[in-house]
């Protein structure tokens, strides 16, 4: 029987755990920014504006030019691939931006999902492109590469495996990127999820892990269980639970070092057309359950994506889950796309005049979250507002 972890030094394994540790240092947590193309498609239409390669920098840049206020609150920045190698306005690199101020940069490293035939409409999470389709985006101008994405983002990212992450991620390292995010889905039905879904996007989350820290690059585990449907608050918990346990059973079979990982879980919510309405405490109480039957204390810190929950949702529920009255090994906060970003993108709608007030608004939810996983926020004045959400079902592309 081989020792654990025997592919990784003291060295490498001390530097994992720092990385790990500083992107979820008391008060900090992690802005989702690695919205695919496919996704932004849907994000710029909610405000009327069109999906370029353009509009996409300018948006970005809105979140990443705020001021020094959001030092304090946010460790680490997930990129998309294109934004790695984008610039602001005054020819700064993104990554530059965001290193210089102490955030650490990631990388979104999967490609998005398939599906898993013989299932009732269930997926798994496909690894990335070759090294062709790497170097013929690189190589494109702008509006070239944008009539590429275009046509074909669907072939593109219908090459299955991970082949190729291990160069992928060798790449980002020496670009800037510390970690790297890989997002599975799971649905709840009466016949999901199955046991084959559990258990090849469990072993796909534990073999990118593997990949990731050979390369010094901290894995952020993402098994998403979507809130669509009407099951309540027990079967999502009960779910959650099947679902992690899977997850560090594959992660124990991979010799992955915990230490140097991160976990991305949804919260424990009851489905949306559930007609049964929770407390936020009710929430966090299942949620940390879930989590302390599951989830070693090895693992470095738990950073939950809001999954569609309006921004005050996902901070009220963060501040309950910290103020939960159960032992937590782990340090609980945020990994938000939406709740960070809805209120920038509403105030932004693609005008330049509006670029100042857009930051803001993206400040004001930083701020908000960094008191939420401290369990100080006390907030929540438009919380269960449903016309807040930015749910849109099946959220599996
Ligand atoms: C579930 O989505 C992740 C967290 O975002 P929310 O807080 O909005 O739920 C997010 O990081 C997601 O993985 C990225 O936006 C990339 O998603 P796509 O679907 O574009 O790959």
């Amino acid at each position: 029987m081989t020792h654990q972890s025997p592919t990784l030094s003291e060295a490498q394994k001390r530097e994992l755990h720092e990385t790990a540790l500083r992107i979820v240092s008391p008060g900090k947590g992690i802005l989702a920014a690695d919205e695919s193309v496919g996704s932004m498609a849907k994000r710029l239409a909610q405000v009327g504006v069109e999906n370029t390669e353009e509009n996409r920098r300018q948006y970005r840049q809105i979140l990443f030019s705020a001021d020094d206020r959001i030092n304090g609150c946010i460790g680490g920045v997930i990129f998309f691939h294109e934004t790695l190698y984008q610039h602001s306005d005054n020819s700064v690199p993104f990554v530059k931006m965001i290193r210089e101020r102490g955030i650490m940069v990631g990388i979104k490293v999967d490609k998005g999902v398939v599906p898993l035939a013989g299932t009732c409409g269930e997926t798994t999470t496909q690894g990335q492109t070759t090294k062709y389709y790497g170097l013929l985006l690189i190589s494109l101008t702008s509006p070239q590469r944008n009539a590429y994405y275009k046509t074909n983002y669907h072939s593109i990212v219908n090459l299955t495996g991970l082949d190729g992450l291990s160069e992928r991620c060798a790449q980002y390292k020496k670009d800037g990127a510390v970690f790297a995010k890989c997002r599975c889905v799971l649905k709840i039905s009466d016949a999901n999820p199955s046991q084959l879904a559990i258990a090849e996007n469990a072993n796909v989350l534990a073999r990118y892990s593997s990949i990731c820290q050979q390369h010094g690059i901290v894995p952020i585990i993402e098994p998403e269980i979507l809130p669509d449907g009407d099951h309540d608050l027990k079967r999502s918990q009960y779910i959650t639970e099947k679902v992690l346990t899977a997850v560090y059973k594959a992660m124990s079979d991979h010799h992955v070092y915990l230490e140097g990982t991160l976990l991305k879980p949804n919260m424990v919510t009851a489905g949306h057309s559930c007609s049964t309405k929770y407390s936020p405490e009710e929430v966090a109480m299942a949620t940390v359950t879930a989590l302390r039957r599951t989830v070693p204390p090895a693992v470095t810190g738990v950073a939950f994506l809001s999954g569609g929950q309006s921004e005050e949702e996902a901070s009220v529920h963060l501040n309950a889950i910290n103020n939960c009255p159960l032992a937590k090994p782990w340090i609980l906060t945020f990994s938000f796309g939406r709740a960070l970003q809805a209120s920038a993108l509403r105030a932004w709608r693609g005008h330049k005049e509006n670029e100042k007030a857009a930051t803001e608004q993206f400040i004001k939810r930083a701020e908000a979250n960094s008191l939420a996983c401290q369990g100080k926020y006390t907030g929540g004045d438009n919380y269960g507002e449903s016309g807040q959400r930015s749910y849109g079902s099946c959220h599996a592309y």
